[in-house]
């Protein structure tokens, strides 16, 4: 058990992990050092109870979700474990005890940015939640050496920076390299005889090992403590040797070098996903370890495997991981040496796969080619898989070449290639959408031959958010207003923040929740200050907009309702006396290829550039952009904000996650019919969100008649004006050719219709600025919000995945 949890054994821990880990004194040491030592600790107190539960899970046998994701956001350990572990108080006391205040050694923690956004923070969401319900799961992924990359500004363009994140290690990791998995790449196949049983085998061509790193995953004040196993990948012994053996020392370390490039670096969501061979190295290397980990370290050898579906499934999070379906039937077939139909059994119990887009290109295909190469015996598995399916469609349709042709997992054009949404789909119990809206159309536009054919395949799952990371941690002022009014432990039932309606009608507790509103605002103006040098000005309203920056987002209606205010005033139409005092805060990185994004970064950092600095707005019109957001960053602008953008073309965005998180703490939507915004809507009541733009049919239609963006430009002269200040070269130096691109763009293409959606979407930023303008008001509708958002809790989306797909009951 762990020892009792006493400040002055607290302190003694800790001047132990100090001294005989870190090795200095406390006079000596450096705020580094009680970072380590801090963390150290902590982990002390959560380990005991970890290693309980591995065993547990491995006596019972339970049946074990799998999560297989590319990516984890994590963000900041050290808050999140001492909450979970129920430590906060002490070890503040403690570290005072010791001359130390416990902020600044938060403050220290590099977060581990792996993963690009959404998708990556889901799955970080997700593995809190299953832990904190007590189900047994293990996260697998990739050990990034280098995460998503440091944004910084330079002559306000983006400039990417390398993640360093491990240059001073990180006291959370647990490396195994006892438990290390060798995956295998490239060579040939070829058949033996096997008693009279011709069986094929894989001869590769060459290998890496996987050594994993375990990271522990505490439930929230609950006692348990799940894994989460990351894959770092280094040259094989035997490989290195061959070529060392052979004297050409340079070989040698070009081939560890080229081993160890595979778990180096996270992919940023680059504007052209195909073709990238070690991207395809990265996601076989990850899921062939992990199911090798997975069979031999929970698997007894002389397990029934045609009963594997009663023990795991494996989740697959997008189509990264999908190369697993066939390596698992290799591993049955080949190795266990399973009947092919039977393998086949136990894989479609043993996957499901989550689908997290629809955006055409961002759909994964692999080219066989490349495939062939990579992974020779996989693609005659892939080949078998797909010829057998398509006999079955055959068989129920007949010889209909079309219907073949569009479900066949093999494209031919442009290029011979595996359709890995089509792989999962077909080998997946289940396949689900992340929103209600997405999960239809995911049915309905992109894989309706699919939903015919495996009727009850497809279901929706809508995403959530940890409460604790994204309520307790990030907003402790509001989650204290919570605890007193609701009492305690509503972070792991979310719905009982129903019992708030009550009290919106409560002068006393609305003016209690603009009281934490505005203290947030004050923490984000300090924390602002220190970072970036900006300040928030007092009585502005905070609209922000946060996330990745793609075009179907929309970053550009934004831009263009700023410049649009602003030309307003310099115009002398609007008076900025008149103006509702408004700040703009963006955070985006865009993909480092992906210049379009780029050149809209450019753009905002421009606008915010000259509208700051323009006297005639009076300062009531602030644009700030800084740099680098994040999940530390997301934890200090999402509980400051009034107003959250979600204004993504509907039928574009699946889900959105930071939706949630901002209704949540008290913000307002202002959003288009898309992803879970409509869910949201549904909740909160139309009167408290700002609906505007096209709904996906009325998208549909528009397409179908023929879209002219320049119709629009014509009709909306708001809209001409603030197209035509971009385009004069005001916010560019005088320089019209620098945001050209940007204003042909939207003129002559558009395919995200913002020009489209602008008139609407201005009249909605007024009704905006009007509800502000009644502070009383518009705190009962952010009271409303967050009395009803707490359907968004991950923790429900994981009750629906058990319901609905996985089936895991919890560990006793
Ligand atoms: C990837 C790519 C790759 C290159 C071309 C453009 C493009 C556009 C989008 C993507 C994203 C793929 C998957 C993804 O991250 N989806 C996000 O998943 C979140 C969690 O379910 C969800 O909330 C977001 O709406 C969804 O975009």
């Amino acid at each position: 058990m762990a020892p009792p949890v006493t400040v002055d054994g607290f302190v003694a821990q800790f001047l132990r992990n100090l001294n005989f880990d870190r090795g200095v004194a406390l006079s000596a040491s450096s705020i580094t050092d009680q970072y380590f030592a801090l963390a150290y600790t902590v982990r002390d107190y959560l380990v005991a109870r970890w290693l309980e539960d591995q065993r547990r899970l491995r006596e019972t046998q339970a049946k074990t979700v799998c999560y297989l994701s590319a990516e984890y956001l994590l963000g900041r350990q050290l808050d999140n474990d001492l909450l979970a572990g129920g430590l906060d108080e002490i070890a503040t006391e403690a570290l005072a005890a010791c001359g130390i205040d416990i902020a600044d050694l938060r403050d220290a923690e590099v977060e581990p940015g792996l993963g690009n956004g959404g998708l990556g923070r889901l799955a970080a969401c997700f593995i809190d939640s299953l832990a904190t319900m007590s189900v047994p799961n293990i996260g697998y992924g990739i050990r990034y050496e280098y995460g998503i990359f440091r944004q910084t500004f330079v002559d306000a363009q983006q400039v990417e920076q390398p993640d360093a994140w491990l240059t001073m290690g990180s006291p959370w990791e647990f490396p195994h390299p006892e438990a290390a998995q060798t995956v295998s790449f490239g060579g040939h196949t070829e058949t033996y005889d096997d008693d009279g049983v011709t069986r094929t085998r894989w001869v590769p061509g060459w290998g890496v090992q996987a050594v994993p790193y375990n990271l522990m995953v505490p439930g929230f004040q609950n006692g348990r403590v799940n894994t989460l196993r990351l894959w770092s990948s280094v040259a094989t012994d035997s490989f290195d040797l061959r070529v060392f053996n052979s004297g050409d020392y340079e070989e040698a370390v070009r081939a560890q070098t080229f081993a160890e490039n595979i778990s180096k670096v996270l992919y940023p969501e680059d504007s052209t996903p195909q073709g990238k061979e070690l991207r395809l190295q990265q996601q076989y290397f990850f899921v062939a370890a992990s199911i090798a980990d997975f069979l031999s370290q929970m698997v007894p050898d002389d397990a029934d495997l045609t009963a594997l579906g009663d023990r795991v499934i494996f989740q697959l999070n997008d189509t990264h991981p999908v190369i697993a379906v066939p390596e698992l039937m290799r591993v049955l077939v080949d190795e266990k040496k399973m009947e092919w139909d039977a393998a086949w059994a136990v894989t479609q119990q043993c996957f499901a796969y989550t689908c997290h887009t629809l955006l055409p290109e961002a759909l994964e295909v692999w080219s066989v080619d490349l495939l062939g190469r990579l992974l020779p015996r996989h693609l005659e598995i892939i080949y078998r898989i797909n010829a057998e399916f398509l006999l079955a469609v055959r068989e129920r349709f007949g010889d209909d070449e079309m219907r073949i042709r569009d479900m066949s997992i093999i494209a031919e054009y442009p290029e011979r290639s595996v359709r890995m949404a089509y792989l999962a789909t077909v080998a997946g119990a289940k396949v689900n959408g992340v929103a209600e809206l997405h999960s239809q159309l995911l049915r309905d536009k992109v894989l309706p031959a699919f939903d015919e054919f495996f009727p009850g395949k497809f279901t929706n799952v809508t995403n959530g958010v940890t409460p604790r990371r994204f309520m307790r941690l990030a907003n402790p002022q509001l989650s204290g207003l919570l605890t007193d009014t609701l009492g305690a432990g509503w972070e792991t039932d979310l719905d009982r923040l129903r019992g708030l309606e009550a009290f919106a009608d409560d002068a006393d507790f609305r003016a209690q929740f603009a009281e934490v509103k505005a203290a947030n605002k004050r923490r984000l103006s300090e924390v602002l200050h220190a970072r970036d040098g900006f300040d928030v000005s007092d009585g502005h309203m905070l609209d922000v907009m946060v996330k990745r920056l793609h075009e179907y987002k929309r970053q550009m209606l934004k831009v263009l309702h700023v410049v649009s205010t602003y030309e307003s005033v310099v115009s002398g139409r609007v008076a900025a006396s008149d103006l509702q005092p408004r700040t703009a805060v963006f955070g985006a990185k865009a993909a480092p290829g992906y210049q379009m994004a780029k050149r809209i970064i450019h753009l905002i950092n421009a606008v915010g550039s000259v509208v700051n600095d323009d006297p005639r707005l009076e300062g009531r019109l602030k644009v700030l952009f800084p740099p680098n957001y994040n999940v530390t960053l997301a934890e200090r602008v999402i509980p400051a904000a009034d107003l959250s953008e979600q204004i993504s073309l509907a039928g574009k965005e699946a889900s959105g996650t930071g939706n949630m998180k901002f209704a949540l703490n008290g913000a307002l939507t202002i959003g288009t019919d898309d992803g879970a915004n409509v869910e949201i809507r549904q909740l909160v009541g139309d009167e408290n969100f700002f609906l505007f733009g096209m709904s996906e049919p009325e998208v549909e239609a528009l397409w179908a008649r023929g879209y002219k963006p320049s119709s629009f430009y014509q009709a909306d002269d708001d809209l001409r004006r603030a197209i035509d200040l971009i385009a004069s070269g005001v916010f560019s130096g005088g320089d019209r050719s620098v945001f050209e691109p940007l204003v042909s763009n939207l003129l002559y293409d558009d395919r995200f219709m913002v020009l489209a959606d602008f008139t609407s979407y201005m009249a909605a930023q007024r009704r905006v600025d009007a509800a502000y303008a009644d502070q009383d008001a518009w705190n009962r509708a952010a009271i409303l919000n967050i009395a009803r958002c707490g359907f968004f809790s991950s923790d429900r989306s994981m009750r629906d995945y058990i319901d609905r797909i996985w089936h895991t009951p919890p560990m006793v």
